[in-house]
């Protein structure tokens, strides 16, 4: 069995980062220079023509998106360990959040970065569209909260890869300045989840 994962530090592979680290299966790392555009050079774009991390190769079948690699690596290695739910109802409320997190939170944070970081080019930002993309994310942490009250993790009492990916994305929004505090329970759930040891091994790239 061979897991290739094409990854860059502090960017939208650490959720994929995670979960593999939680998985605990053997996978290569190949770090992508987003900085100099190696995502851009033919080699890379062989192998993912959209140009973008995260992409992971298993036994040669190319999976690019996120959330794909994140269901395909719950159903093939996340059942037998206890951290993603065998297909039912549980399993569906699992791809609820994979997907709402990258299509509905995910893309307002997406928008955040392009209308406000400096790495973006100041003609391409608009300050006006970057409000609404706050608001957004706003209403979306409001959504997950409600979510989490009562409960440890997303799909209940146990923890699971559905956490490390949503939670990756929560830790992202507080290098945006984004305060969790009005959220106690996105803050307590994603203090839990940032103490596991794959949460660490994740920071240091
Ligand atoms: N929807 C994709 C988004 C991937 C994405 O935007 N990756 C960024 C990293 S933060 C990237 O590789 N950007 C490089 C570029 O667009 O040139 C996913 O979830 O996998």
């Amino acid at each position: 069995m061979s897991l290739v994962f094409y990854y860059a530090p502090m960017s939208s592979a650490s959720p994929t980062h995670w979960v593999l680290e939680e998985l605990g299966v053997p996978y290569e790392k190949v770090k992508i220079d987003l900085q100099s555009g190696e995502q851009k050079q033919p080699a890379f774009l062989k192998i993912n023509p959209n140009g973008k991390v995260p992409v992971l190769v298993h036994d040669g079948t190319v999976i690019f998106e996120s959330v794909a690699i994140a269901i395909h690596l719950g159903e093939t290695f996340g059942v037998e360990r206890g951290l993603f739910p065998a297909p039912g109802m549980s399993r569906a409320e699992a791809i609820k959040w994979l997907v709402w997190c990258n299509v509905s939170l995910g893309e307002a944070v997406s928008r955040l970065f392009h209308n406000t970081s400096d790495r973006i080019p100041a003609e391409l930002r608009n300050a006006k569209a970057g409000e609404v993309a706050k608001t957004d994310i706003e209403r979306n942490l409001r959504i997950l909260e409600e979510a989490l009250a009562g409960k440890s993790y997303l799909l209940g009492d146990s923890f699971s890869i559905v956490d490390a990916h949503v939670s990756a994305w929560t830790t992202y929004l507080g290098f945006f300045g984004f305060d969790l505090q009005p959220y106690p329970a996105i803050s307590a759930w994603a203090a839990r989840c940032s103490a596991r040891p794959a949460a660490a091994k994740i920071q240091a790239g």
